[in-house]
This record gives structure tokens, sequence and C-alpha cells, in this order.
């Protein structure tokens, strides 16, 4: 794999399903921790393009839309996206189990056309609401089912691409404050 990114400027492309959390974790990414502006997310403007600077580094973050007709749109037009991308955020609803397939498809897919055009992207996973009533709420056959994903992306991801992966809450962007 080789080429892209000659621009000074971080490129990143948000990508995932509808509500899966995405413009939630870019709120957070840039230090937004205002409760109002979580609760009134409203499904995104596709793409919502953010320019912001975080220590010391310009960020170019590309906010998608994860409905269908909007993922179909980001494959068809992959080439004009992509270019200049230095890593891709895949968002994924870790609660929402019944759509493990169809997110690992799109990721596939992603993959298939970073293979394509040999165009090797960082990529940085957010297994989002992570919550902690979550696994109260599901005995341990949800956290097998989970281990079991996460192997799945580790296979789908070419050798040679560079990747992390995170558990990710909303809930634990904790603000403590001493009383006493
Ligand atoms: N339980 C829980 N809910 C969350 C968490 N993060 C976000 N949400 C909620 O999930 C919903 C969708 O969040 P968004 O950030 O708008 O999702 P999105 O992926 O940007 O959605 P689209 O723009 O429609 O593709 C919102 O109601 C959020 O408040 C989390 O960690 N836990
Ligand atoms: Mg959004």
């Amino acid at each position: 794999m080789s080429i892209i990114n000659k621009s000074k400027e971080r490129k990143i492309l948000v990508l995932g399903l509808e509500k899966s959390g995405k413009t939630t974790i870019i709120l957070n990414f840039i230090g937004k921790f205002i409760l109002s502006d979580y609760i009134s997310l409203e499904e995104t403007h596709n793409p919502n393009i953010i320019k912001l600077e975080k220590d010391g580094s310009k960020f170019t973050i590309w906010d998608f839309n994860g409905k269908e007709i909007y993922r179909n749109e980001f494959l068809k037009n992959f080439n004009d996206y992509i270019t200049n991308t230095k890593e891709i955020f895949y968002v994924i609803d870790i609660q929402d189990m019944k759509s493990y397939d169809l997110t690992f498809n799109f990721l596939q897919q992603i993959i298939e056309k970073l293979e394509k055009f040999a165009i090797n992207v960082e990529f940085t996973f957010f297994l989002h609401k992570y919550d902690h009533n979550f696994f109260k709420r599901f005995p341990d056959i949800s956290n097998e089912r989970i281990e079991r994903f996460i192997e799945r992306i580790k296979n789908v991801i070419p050798p040679d691409v560079f990747y992390e992966i995170f558990k990710t809450t909303i809930y634990t962007v904790l603000d403590k404050t001493h009383v006493y």
C-alpha cells in the first residue's frame, strides 16, 4: 500500500452506522462537554466538515450520516472522500447487536476499496455505548459476542494497516467536583 497525505492537516473521516455515536465522539474529541450539546443531537447533515486545532495539530474531521443512502453514496464517491485522508474513525454501537453484520459489511466494503486503490489509512475503532449499566442488564453472553465481533474486525484488517480499538461511552466523561 502507498500514496496519500501530502497535506499538513490531519484529515479524519468518521464512519459507521446511523446513531452509532459518531457526532457524540467528535464533540468529545473537540472538547465539548456541555450536556445539552449531546442531548440535542440530531442526525448529521451529510457530511459535516469540522476544522479545528488541538494540541498544536490541525484537524479536518468529516462527520458522515450513517444511514444506508449516505453509506452507499460514500462508497460510490469513495475516491473523492478518501483523498488526503490520514485516518478513519470507525464507530460501532456495541449495544446494537442485531446490526453487527451490517456494520461489519460496511467496514469490509471500505477496506476492499482501500485495497483496490492501494491506499493506506490508519483506523481507530470505537466500540461505543460501552455503558457500565449495559453489562448489568445483560449476562456474560453479551461479552462473548463482543469478543467474537472484535476478532472479526481484527481478521478483516490487512496486516500493513495500523489500527487501535477502544471501548468508549459518554458516561465515562465524568466531572468530579470536590464539595468538601
Ligand atoms: N447509551 C449511550 N447512548 C449514547 C452514547 N453516545 C451517544 N449516545 C446517543 O446515541 C444517539 C446517537 O448519537 P449521534 O452521535 O447523533 O450518532 P451518529 O452516529 O452521529 O448518528 P447519525 O448522524 O444519524 O449517523 C444520541 O441519542 C446520543 O445521545 C453512549 O455512550 N451511550
Ligand atoms: Mg451524526
